[in-house]
């Protein structure tokens, strides 16, 4: 697979980044960390004078995901900032309620290396963890408060000041274009082995319109949203439950609430992971979407429009099936997107999606009615 070549590559680069950041102590170990799909993170172990230890996150911006980073750095400098004071004047702890940047020596925000690779590291949240399953309901609530606040604390922050870092990132009807291309092109000669996988895409096409002629007709207000709200760019404190910061905050632009909504659904309220093989071990459960949909309307504190809040079943599709869809798209270009860590992982991660999809649609009833009851 690709991925080994891209871990000897880092490695070889990963002493000269950590120079060029003003670490104190000394370097004990420094380990790849955390299971995100996108950028390439570790975790940095320094000893101090005293004998402690201090950690230290080091990331490697994805490049092919995030072509301008220095855009996605200044968002992230810019919310972060934002966050901060916010949480200061709310009398909370600033240094584990947001994510922190460590400045490079040169005192910028990152490190651009000679290859125009950039790195960047945040502060270390101790006490906390970040959970790739819900394995207390608890902790599924209290995500869902989480994101909903932040949603709320960012209602303030101002939108034009955001750079898009991704094109397109939620625009469902530019993804099934993007799909359909994919399929034609069929770079790898995979479409044949996965009919059923593209006839459920196109099946369900209708789904891939719904915001956007909504947002066309005027009716869906663009607010500053997270766009990738998994369960596992959330920590949750090990001592109180509480979710005490959100993280991952290169996708942070002008979004639906919906989509923050929906997409820890897709992720959280899986009775399996994202990747399990067994297919029959995935259903949404309706528990963890009724906890999951009173935390986050609790977190919005009533800022969501009616028309909002009847669409938060629609935005669980949505991004279910959006999500499977570019899974099934890296797969037929090669995986070049999402990181890879065995044979079919994307093929894997797409089905269990489109059964979400698929067992979304028998229980839409039960859905709509939780969020009635939920919104009332
Ligand atoms: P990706 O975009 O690849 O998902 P993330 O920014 O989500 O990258 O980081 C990957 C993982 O690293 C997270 O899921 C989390 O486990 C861990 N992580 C990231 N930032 C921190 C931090 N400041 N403190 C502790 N752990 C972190
Ligand atoms: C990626 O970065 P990470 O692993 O938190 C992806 C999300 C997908 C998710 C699927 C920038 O999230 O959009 O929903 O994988 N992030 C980006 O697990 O594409
Ligand atoms: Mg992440």
């Amino acid at each position: 697979m690709g991925n080994t070549a891209v871990e000897k590559d880092i490695y070889s680069k990963i002493d000269e980044a950590i120079g060029q950041f003003h670490f104190e102590g000394k370097l004990i170990d420094k380990t790849p960390y955390g299971s995100g799909h996108i950028n390439d993170t570790f975790l940095l172990r320094f000893s101090l004078p005293d004998g402690s230890v201090k950690k230290q996150i080091l990331q490697r911006v994805n490049r092919i995901v995030f072509k301008n980073p220095v855009e996605v750095m200044e968002n992230i400098q810019g919310v972060t900032t934002f966050l901060r004071k916010k949480i200061i004047e709310n009398g909370g702890d600033p240094d584990r309620e947001t994510l922190n940047l460590r400045p490079a020596k040169d005192g910028k925000c990152y490190y651009l290396d000679a290859d125009g690779d950039y790195w960047r590291s945040f502060g270390f949240i101790e006490g906390a963890t970040c959970y790739d399953q819900v394995e207390k309901e608890e902790h599924f609530y209290q995500s869902a408060v989480a994101f909903g606040n932040f949603q709320c604390l960012l209602a303030e922050y101002p939108a034009s000041a955001l750079h898009e870092t991704i094109a397109g990132f939620h625009d469902t009807a530019s993804r099934f274009e993007t799909f359909c291309q994919a399929v034609k092109d069929d770079v790898c000669g995979r479409a044949a082995g996965v009919k059923d996988e593209i006839r459920f895409v196109m099946e369900h096409q209708e789904i891939a319109h719904v915001f956007g002629d909504l947002q066309k007709a005027g009716k869906l207000p663009l607010r500053v949203t997270h766009n990738d709200t998994k369960l596992n760019n959330i920590m949750l404190d090990d001592q109180t439950g509480k979710a005490i910061c959100v993280i991952d905050l290169d996708t942070v632009m002008p979004g639906l609430a919906m989509n923050d909504f929906g997409d820890s659904i897709r992720f959280g309220a899986s009775t399996a992971a994202e990747d399990e093989k067994d297919l029959s071990k995935v259903s949404c459960s309706m528990e963890l979407f009724e906890l999951y949909a009173k935390g986050f309307l609790e977190g919005c504190a009533g800022s969501l429009t009616d028309l909002e809040v009847s669409l938060l079943p629609m935005g669980a599709k949505v991004m279910t099936y959006e999500c499977g869809m570019r899974f099934l798209t890296d797969y037929l270009q090669g995986d070049t997107y999402f990181k890879i860590h065995r044979e079919n992982h994307n093929l894997d991660r797409c089905r269990t999606q489109f059964k979400l999809v698929a067992d979304m649609e028998e229980k839409w009833y039960i859905m709509e009615d939780i969020i009635k009851k939920a919104g009332s």
